[in-house]
């Protein structure tokens, strides 16, 4: 087991919540999280997460703030850009944004106008809900048009439509990436495509920021991009919380004034602490071997599901996801499948799957991912165990005997391959 948290302030003041944070703990200790986009951080990003920047308002940038006191701030944040524009390549990074949908906000109202056009890929094919879905705020504002895949069972994106689409709708911003895609996209076409119709090219690397920065999965920025946007807690293994990058000094300066004061206030000092730690720790040459493995462990858990004839979206996986049809293959909807393996002490999380005739609440599809257990150490062999064992608990899920032998196995693997509390 990872060395508990001291909360010892916690413990004596508040029981309830103590032990709340005990119950996470233990879960996340005893149980094998494979939801995609989450990870453990390091005991070092959690103690900066938590560290005395929680108390101060630094609202401005670095040299330019509006209150005193920013002797430490400006440090912190010099050095988290720094490593950001390092790791990422590039030479402009806002590492103040909160999460990734104010990163992806605020980088539409730095570049648009209300009414202006992005493509973007649809939900249900992968995309996000920021990239233009009707349900949110932002849709009512910008015009979304999507795209999607050409051939479910590769995942090939259908560019000669996306081309089509951008010569039709003459969008500002083409967008490309996605929180449930497993395949590398070709992001020359879609920066070629981008610069045929005068549009930005932006990308949203959210879910494979860490693997961009190992260097073992492209980065768009190699193919011209203009402007990548992020999450830092999921491959990235940093604190919740987002970041725009870019190459352009007036963009740069477009997006600084668009995070803050157009979206936000008061930065988050003690994130931008606890991200700055975590991009040091991406620096070091531990991570791109973590990378590495993350996505041998996909592969192999990709294996295990192909051999066991389960169709898997995109047809198996480029990076650290995957997203299989139980409903077609087994008959098992997403919801069941979901419950079942909390059932078994595995944690993912039920998905639409492109075409999906299920609703979102007891769709189709389950949607899994390795950074996680990477991060405990597991390697192939283990991927594949746990793969025959998701596939059994799938096959069993009546079989109250089959699903606690299944749970216990999950348990002592857990124990097996602690959290650990550094990375590096
Ligand atoms: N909720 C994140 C995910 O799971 O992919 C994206 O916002």
């Amino acid at each position: 087991m990872s060395t508990p948290q001291a909360i010892p302030f916690i413990e004596a003041q508040d029981a309830e919540i103590a032990s709340a944070i005990r119950g996470e703990e233990k879960r996340e200790n005893e149980g094998l999280e494979l939801i995609p986009s989450e990870n453990y951080v390091s005991k070092a990003v959690l103690e900066a997460n938590g560290s005395c920047f929680t108390n101060k308002y630094s609202e401005g940038y670095p040299g330019r703030r509006y209150y005193g006191g920013q002797d430490y701030t400006d440090i912190v944040e010099r050095i988290c850009i720094e490593r950001a524009c390092q790791l990422f390549k590039c030479e402009y990074a806002n590492v103040q944004t909160h999460s990734g949908a104010p990163a992806n906000i605020a980088t539409y109202f730095a570049l648009l106008e209300p009414g202006d056009t992005v493509i973007g890929m649809d939900l249900s094919h992968g995309g996000h809900l920021t990239h233009g879905h009707p349900v949110t705020y932002i849709a009512k504002i910008f015009n979304f048009v999507r795209y999607g895949m050409k051939n479910i069972e590769t995942g090939e994106i259908d560019y000669e439509a996306l081309r089509e689409m951008a010569l039709e709708h003459k969008p500002k911003i083409i967008l490309a990436g996605f929180s449930a895609y497993s395949r590398e996209l070709d992001y020359q076409k879609i920066a070629d495509i981008a610069k045929e119709v005068g549009a930005i090219a932006m990308a949203d690397m959210a879910h494979i920021a860490g693997l961009i920065a190992a260097g073992v999965v492209k980065n768009p920025f190699d193919y011209g991009f203009d402007i990548i946007t992020t999450t830092t807690h999921k491959t990235l293994r940093g604190p919740r919380g987002g970041l725009i990058l870019c190459n352009d000094k007036e963009i740069a300066k477009k997006i600084n004034k668009s995070v803050f004061p157009g979206l936000q206030g008061g930065p988050h000092m003690h994130t931008i602490a606890a991200k700055a730690v975590a991009f040091g720790e991406a620096l070091k040459p531990e991570f791109k071997e973590y990378a590495k493995q993350i996505l041998k462990n996909a592969k192999a858990m990709e294996k295990v599901f192909l051999d066991e004839e389960i169709r898997l979206i995109g047809g198996g996986t480029d990076n650290h996801l995957l997203l299989a049809d139980v409903y077609g293959s087994l008959g098992v909807t997403g919801k069941q499948a979901q419950t079942v393996m909390d059932e078994v002490g595995i944690t993912l999380n039920m998905n639409s799957i492109a075409g999906d005739t299920r609703k979102p609440l007891d769709p189709s599809g389950i949607r899994f991912g390795t950074p996680a257990m990477t991060t405990r150490g597991m390697k192939e062999a283990e991927a594949t165990r746990v793969a025959e064992l998701m596939i059994k608990a799938l096959r069993n899920i009546d079989n109250d005997e089959v699903k606690a032998e299944i749970r216990e196995e999950i348990r002592e693997l857990c124990l097996k391959f602690p959290i650990p509390d550094t990375m590096v």
